[in-house]
């Protein structure tokens, strides 16, 4: 028989001893062959027993199969209704709500703020009869409803119950989810509303409610989905999230509740990318882990031990380049996410890197798990990847690199001390960074981007929302519903919020009254910031990584250069704005350029979130750069750019240039250009490209793309 030694030796005759070993970026030495000996005493244990590892449920897909929930949300209540409906009777089973970017920050439609973002990441809600329109026709006690909201997460949740009530469902029988992870909103995403301290009390408030009012409802869908997003490797997301969990738990505790009694309803919500095994493995650690994170934090009920996990295939995997390649990736990671027993599962539409699904992209992402779970007969095998050498020794190596990291954060004080400092969410940026030179050097390939890139592409048919028309009709609406309910008892539930925020009454009982008498969304949060005010954070990009993978190569040694010659012509560094409009909070793509460029030398100005255009406008002025970089992810770049260009000129400096990057269509590159727009870098664009080009708008002879590289 041979042995691993004989198999060594095979090995180097075929490849000359050279090294297969793939170092990912979790550190972990992936090897070409894993055999018996690296599984050694090693149990994963049957499924539907602690620690889980082989899943929650002891027949899994056998039993029952995973959820198909779309994420999905556009336009107003009645449009993303039709679209619900359309969905569940083509084979969709449960529900999940994209709320636009408007109602996550706790604005109505009608605030000054918002006039870029009203129903165009999600569907604008503003008011109860907003959230019964939008399950009209859908019965809230047989549908499960998860709702992505964590900002303006109590009047959303109190919508909800009220919806419900009025379809004469009570909130005893509504069965679904709410994020209301808001750590990770302080980390990566960025719809938080109020400050750290007052946001934990919320999301508590909402476990008490639902502990005590609501057995079928998760109380919160702690994320990890956003950190990988953001760039975190599965390592990070994996560990960041299962602290945060034991953060929430903590909280809960300490707000009186006996951890038994909502911890069986804490539910997760994890990214699936690329990395197939990996993936696979994460999902069987997770569950381990917080098997272990929950015995430790005292809970008895195995309930209380269980993750329960919906995915979502990855966003940031996907390309806006040959973008049929997206279907193709997205069944990959569908296949990972079974295969790593998730109980819910949304597939990316392959036109995720420039719009909102269509209905035709919709089909096929949805289809895309009928055909997984229908035809592939993979359902009717429990965790068939169990007891893979390979798959059970990913899986030990993230549950120990996970735990290691897990246990720094626990010493240094928990998460929400660990998110105050800083320092995960620089983490997460330095592994951003490093994985965009890795795809700007071509180390990690992106077929279609990177290499195989087709010569001129046909822009795809996208779905474009009229979020002018969107608003006018929630303005509309708005006046309407106040025009007809009892003005002071909308005013009565206003000033028991405000009371009840200031001292300790449950906030989502509160709201709940004030939904009833039909306060807006806009009312109940304003009504909470009068207490808590209104939090703010500014950008800090990590310095070094980017230019640091590139050493002394010779392109990035001429750009800096370049960059060089033009700050002797400035009589200073060039600078450049990296501005963020609207409510679109993503700035992991302003945070990369942003580093990319202080690396080679350009002076940056990190521009605060949610600006409104003149606010930007007045920046530039007032730090006297020479050009604007705004970072658009969230579909305002029809509304925002061209009002900031309108603003530069109104302030005399018509000179400061324009320039436009993020998820932004070919459709609208007319529209930007007619406007002012000098130069448009949609997803996927090489950092060093874009530099190039921004120092050949601001005077400097540079070769035409392609050829400076060439050179
Ligand atoms: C399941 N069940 C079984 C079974 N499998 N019973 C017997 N045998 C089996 N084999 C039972 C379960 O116990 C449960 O009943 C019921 O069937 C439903 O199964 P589930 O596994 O709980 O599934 P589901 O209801 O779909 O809930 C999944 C979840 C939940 C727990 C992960 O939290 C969820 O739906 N999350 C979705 C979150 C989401 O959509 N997020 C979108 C984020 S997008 P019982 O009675 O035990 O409950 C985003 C993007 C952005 O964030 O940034 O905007
Ligand atoms: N409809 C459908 N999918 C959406 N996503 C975000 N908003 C919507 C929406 N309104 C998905 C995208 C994105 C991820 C965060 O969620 O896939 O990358």
């Amino acid at each position: 028989m041979p042995d691993i030694e004989d198999w060594k030796a095979l090995a180097a005759k075929e490849t000359g001893e050279r090294d297969l070993t793939w170092h990912t970026p979790e550190g972990i030495a992936v090897k070409p062959l894993y055999s018996a000996e690296d599984t050694a005493g090693w149990d994963p244990g049957l499924p539907g027993f602690a620690p889980f590892g082989r899943g929650v449920k002891a027949t899994m897909y056998a039993g029952r199969p995973w959820t198909i929930r779309q994420y999905a949300g556009f336009s107003t209540a009645e449009e993303s209704n039709a679209f619900y409906r359309r969905n569940l009777a083509a084979g969709q089973k449960g529900l999940s709500v994209a709320f636009d970017l408007a109602t996550h920050r706790g604005y109505d439609s009608d605030h000054p703020r918002v006039t870029g973002d009203v129903g165009k990441a999600g569907v604008a809600i503003d008011t109860v009869e907003d959230m019964r329109i939008l399950f009209d026709g859908i019965p809230l006690g047989e549908m499960s409803v998860s709702m992505t909201m964590n900002g303006a997460v109590i009047p959303v949740l109190a919508f909800f119950i009220v919806a419900g009530e009025e379809q004469g469902v009570p909130r005893a029988r509504l069965e679904g989810t709410i994020q209301n992870d808001i750590l990770k909103e302080f980390m990566v995403r960025n719809t938080y509303i109020y400050p750290p301290e007052p946001s934990m009390r919320i999301v508590s408030d909402i476990f008490r409610y639902t502990a005590a009012e609501m057995p079928r409802f998760n109380s919160i869908s702690i994320s990890g989905y956003h950190m990988q997003e953001a760039g975190a490797t599965q390592l990070q997301e994996l560990a960041f999230t299962i602290a945060d969990g034991m953060e929430y738990v903590r909280s809960g505790i300490a707000s009186g509740l006996d951890i038994d009694r909502f911890a069986p309803r804490l539910s997760f919500f994890f990214a699936i990318g690329m990395n197939f095994f990996m993936e696979i493995a994460k999902l069987r650690a997770a569950r381990i882990l917080w098997h272990r994170a929950m015995t430790a934090l005292g809970a008895r009920d195995e309930r209380s031990k269980m993750l329960r996990t919906h995915c979502q295939t990855s966003g940031v995997s996907l390309t806006e380049q040959d973008p049929t390649n997206n279907v193709i990736r997205t069944t990959i990671e569908a296949m990972a996410a079974m295969l790593g027993g998730t109980q819910s599962l949304h597939t990316n539409a392959l036109d995720e890197a420039i719009a909102l699904p269509t209905d035709h992209s919709a089909r096929i992402a949805r289809n895309t798990q009928l055909v997984l779970q229908e035809e592939t007969g993979m359902t009717r095998v429990v965790d068939p990847l169990g007891g893979s050498y390979y798959v059970e020794s990913l899986t030990k190596a993230l549950v120990d690199g996970a735990w290691k990291l897990i246990q720094r954060i626990e010493r240094e004080g928990g998460m929400s001390r660990a998110v105050a400092d800083g320092w995960p969410k620089a983490m997460i940026e330095a592994a951003s960074a490093a994985r965009a030179a890795r795809v700007d050097r071509g180390e990690d390939v992106v077929v279609g981007v990177n290499k195989f890139r087709l010569n001129g592409e046909a822009p795809i048919e996208i779905l474009d929302v009229d979020n002018v028309a969107v608003r006018e009709a929630q303005v509309r609406r708005i006046a309407a519903v106040k025009a007809a309910r009892d003005p002071e008892a909308a005013n009565r539930a206003l000033d028991a919020l405000r009371e009840g925020a200031s001292g300790t009454g449950n906030l989502l009982e509160l709201a709940v009254e004030a939904a009833r008498a039909r306060c807006t969304l806009g009312e109940i949060s304003s009504a909470m910031e009068d207490v808590f005010g209104r939090y703010d954070t500014r950008p800090a990009p990590v310095a070094g990584v980017y230019g640091g993978a590139y050493g002394e190569d010779a392109r990035w040694t001429r750009l800096t250069g370049a960059v060089a010659a033009t700050e002797r012509r400035l009589g200073r560094r060039p600078r450049i704005l990296i501005a963020k409009m609207g409510q679109d909070g993503h700035d992991r793509g302003a945070n990369l350029v942003a580093s990319a460029f202080g690396d080679l030398g350009f002076e940056i100005v990190s521009g605060p979130l949610f600006q409104t255009p003149a606010e930007t406008a007045a920046t530039a002025v007032e730090r006297e750069v020479d050009i604007v970089g705004v970072s658009s992810l969230a579909a305002g770049h029809k509304t925002l750019i061209p009002e900031l260009v309108r603003c530069l000129a109104q302030a005399g400096r018509a000179d400061i240039r324009v320039i436009a990057g993020g998820v932004i269509p070919a459709q609208d590159y007319d529209l930007l250009r007619r406007a002012g727009v000098q130069a448009i870098f949609g997803p996927g664009t090489n950092l060093v490209d874009a530099a190039a080009e921004v120092l050949r708008l601001l005077g400097h002879n540079m070769p035409p793309v392609g050829e400076d590289a060439a050179e």
